[in-house]
């Protein structure tokens, strides 16, 4: 099995979670989230897993997804940018000039204003894309892969970022798969509903996608993520949501997680790709879940009935998130 990641996905490193431009918390979107993982990789002392850089991929594959606009405010950064979120928004849709100040365009091509922008989120997110691009090509030869993508991706939608996430690493790759005249199911284990997954597949029957998340009424993203949203047009009934009451335990989880793999099986995909996020975690700082490390063991096993597999890595801020990670590809593995 082969892991990516490439050293130029830690270049993003913002200090602050802010709150109306002033600090909530302490950045835990980290850089260390990836180290953690990747000594727990090298403890399992498994020489069938191997750690692989991606080649950097073509722009023209991120502009399958995300419009060419939003591109390039993420990478025409002003090289005075220090570290910044926006705290006023165009909702749901504004206009936006060439001329426009850059705090405008944050507010613009932005939808939160916890998510800091600094200099190298662009180069970060190309990188962390890469991983999660070149970890589904590998799939081609092997059954499963895993993609040590961050930033993470679940949130972001075609022409905005936020919730830590800038590209949305598994619809781009998602959408490679399609490319091929492939079927995929997305599944989305995070504990934050993936509203920008959703919103980007939610007219095609192409891809499938299956949420299970914390209730939105009280939890972030806010107010997406219902049972009712079920998809559109070709999209209808393709789009599944299990919210689940806060501080849900392993059974409560893993009852939820058996009827998530009911649909995937009717659906049938040629492929299956995990939005993996390690925040259901009963320690995790930010999320609210109560799931065991025991248990990641367990989604593992559920998961390894699936033919060809890419596990992308979403969440997971807690200091164990390494353990959570290889407990999942212990399940998978046996
Ligand atoms: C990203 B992922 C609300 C703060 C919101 C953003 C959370 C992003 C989670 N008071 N912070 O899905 O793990
Ligand atoms: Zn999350």
């Amino acid at each position: 099995m082969e892991i990516f990641f490439h050293k130029n996905q830690m270049l993003y490193s913002p200090k602050n979670e802010f709150s109306s431009g002033n600090q909530l918390r302490k950045y835990v979107e980290s850089p260390n989230r990836i180290e953690l993982i990747i000594e727990e990789i090298v403890n399992l002392k498994r020489d069938d897993f191997i750690f692989k850089q991606p080649k950097l991929c073509n722009i023209e594959i991120i502009n399958n997804i995300h419009s060419t606009d939003y591109i390039n405010f993420l990478k025409e950064i002003p090289d005075n940018i220090n570290e910044v979120a926006p705290t006023a928004f165009a909702f749901p849709k504004g206009r936006i000039s060439k001329d426009s100040t850059f705090h405008a365009k944050m507010g613009y091509y932005l939808f939160d204003p916890s998510t800091p922008i600094t200099k190298d989120v662009y180069q970060s997110s190309h990188y962390s894309t890469s991983s999660a691009l070149d970890a589904v090509n590998s799939l081609s030869n092997n059954n499963l892969a895993v993609s040590l993508s961050r930033p993470p991706g679940h949130h972001a939608m075609t022409s905005v970022g936020g919730g830590y996430c800038f590209f949305n690493n598994i619809a781009i790759a998602a959408q490679q798969i399609v490319n091929q005249g492939k079927n995929v199911t997305i599944l989305d284990l995070d504990f934050h509903h993936g509203n920008g997954t959703q919103e980007i597949f939610y007219n095609t029957d192409k891809v499938q996608f299956i949420s299970l998340h914390g209730d939105t009424i009280v939890n972030y993203p806010f107010y997406w993520g219902g049972t009712d949203e079920i998809g559109e047009g070709d999209g209808k009934g393709f789009n599944l949501n299990f919210p689940l009451p806060n501080y849900a335990n392993d059974e409560k989880y893993d009852e939820t997680l058996e009827l998530a793999l009911i649909e995937i099986d009717e659906y049938n995909p040629d492929v299956v790709l995990v939005s993996m996020g390690l925040d259901c975690y009963f320690k995790d700082p930010i999320a609210g879940m109560n799931i065991s490390l025991d248990y990641y063991t367990k989604i593992g096993e559920r998961l390894a009935k699936f033919e060809k597999m890419g596990i992308i890595l979403e969440g997971g801020y807690s200091n164990d998130i390494g353990i959570c990670f290889t407990n999942v590809l212990k399940g998978v593995i046996t």
